[in-house]
């Protein structure tokens, strides 16, 4: 790389990633294009191209792009107040909270920041309902992961992990962690039938970062049921799920099951800023008590007040049923041009998280160099897992977008076939 001082010709592409490396932790490896802006659906890079963006920077972005409604919530309030800190009350958290609760079916939510932050809210409220509720010897409580999870980075959520680029040279990790096959009723069974101290099992209900997994119809409804059984939580992690991802407002939703405790993030604010949430009923959520848990920004105005409005926007454009209609014209564009071309393995997914397998091993660049050749041709979109390509455009996305976007996979898939 050559030194930033170096006078040499960059435009402003290069001078952006060579300051990154420059000064950045070599924590990511992105692609090579450098954005400055986005609206809907498109973002542009430095030079002014336009790109349709295919991640939403992971399904964060379902409002597509700065949704004004979204950020004309954000300015309102931060000209107002910002922060309190959860020592005094504010005037928007009851209110956003009666929301989520009312509008995703629970007693109550405790809201964090991350979505890791989440999740990590939702094993501490099932270690303490082991404890206070179930009555499970104290420090015994166990909880279960499917293999493939990805929770977050944190060093609770890489101790369920089973990926060796999150684990490698992390430990020692949390115990207590306990992982069975995904989409296994039966291992769930035996889990369950063979430790009394289990207190929880969390899982996607689809799995995103594994590569867009959808388990077999009955598999949520098969939780549920053997939770109940149990006497286990059923923890359902929607941070990349849910929000009208999946064609639903919930995953859940396709079986009609409700999880124990529900984890949201990502969307939940639009990407605008990081909001996330556990909701629970009193059950669970009153096992923590007054400074048992929380976050400094936790449930801050700002973003509550984003919250609010990226839900409603949600709703009021019936974001989930185009979802719903986007991604059945995306697969069914994708499963013929599977009939003519021989990289595609599988298609999979729901509503508009789809993936597509590349008929080549794990670790060859296929994927990634078809990924390249679409960025050029002005869609972005990133593999997950070395052979499998993520395609998770803002659920905004309409009927002339999704057809220019699949144009362009057509057109590279079959130029490179
Ligand atoms: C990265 C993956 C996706 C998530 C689920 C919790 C979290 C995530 C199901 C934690 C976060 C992000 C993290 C981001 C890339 C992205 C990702 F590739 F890492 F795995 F989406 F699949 N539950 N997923 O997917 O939420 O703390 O990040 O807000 O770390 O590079 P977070």
């Amino acid at each position: 790389m050559a030194n930033y001082t170096d006078t040499i010709e960059m435009n402003a592409s290069q001078l952006a990633m060579e300051l990154e490396y420059r000064y950045g932790a070599h924590n990511y490896k992105p692609m090579p294009v450098v954005l400055e802006r986005g609206l809907g659906v498109h973002v542009w890079d430095v030079e002014g191209k336009q790109y349709l963006d295919f991640l939403s920077a992971y399904s964060a972005v379902s409002q597509g792009h700065c949704h004004p409604k979204i950020v004309d919530a954000m300015i309102a309030q931060a000209q107002k107040l910002t922060l309190t800190s959860r020592a005094f009350y504010n005037d928007k958290l009851g209110e956003c909270e009666k929301f989520l609760c009312e509008y995703f079916g629970f007693d109550k939510v405790l809201m964090m920041n991350s979505g890791v932050e989440g999740g990590e809210t939702a094993l501490k409220l099932t270690r303490k309902w082991a404890y206070k509720v179930k009555g499970i010897e104290p420090n015994k409580a166990k909880t279960i992961y499917a293999s493939g999870n990805f929770w977050g980075r944190t060093l609770a959520a890489i101790s369920a992990s089973t990926d060796p680029s999150s684990t490698n040279d992390y430990g020692p990790f949390l115990p207590g962690f306990e992982i069975i096959p995904f989409d296994d009723l039966e291992a769930l069974e035996n889990a369950f039938e063979s430790d009394a101290n289990i207190a929880g099992f969390m899982v996607e209900p689809i799995q995103g970062e594994a590569g867009v997994v959808v388990p077999k119809e009955g598999y949520l409804k098969g939780v549920r049921e053997l939770c109940t059984k149990y006497n286990v939580l059923f923890i359902a992690d929607e941070v990349q799920t849910g929000i009208g991802r999946t064609g639903k407002r919930l995953a859940c939703d396709w079986e009609g099951v409700k999880p124990d405790i529900l984890v949201l993030g990502k969307a939940l604010s639009g990407g605008v800023m990081p909001v996330s949430a556990a909701l629970a009923d009193d059950e669970v959520m009153l096992t923590i008590a007054p400074g048992e848990h929380g976050s400094t920004y936790g449930g801050n105005p700002l973003a509550c007040a984003v919250t609010i409005a990226a839900l409603q926007v949600v709703i009021d454009e019936n974001l989930a049923d185009n979802a719903e209609k986007m991604g059945q014209l995306f697969r069914s564009r994708m499963s013929d041009l599977q009939k003519q071309c021989s990289l595609i393995e599988v298609v999979r997914g729901k509503g508009l998280l789809n993936a597509i397998v590349i008929n080549d091993t794990e670790d060859s660049p296929t994927a990634m160099n078809l990924c390249y050749k679409m960025m050029e041709k002005g869609l972005l979109c990133k593999p997950t897992h070395g052979n499998k390509i993520r395609f998770a455009p803002p659920l905004v996305i309409n009927e002339k977008q999704m057809n220019e976007a699949c144009d362009i996979i057509e057109q590279v898939f079959l130029e490179n076939a």
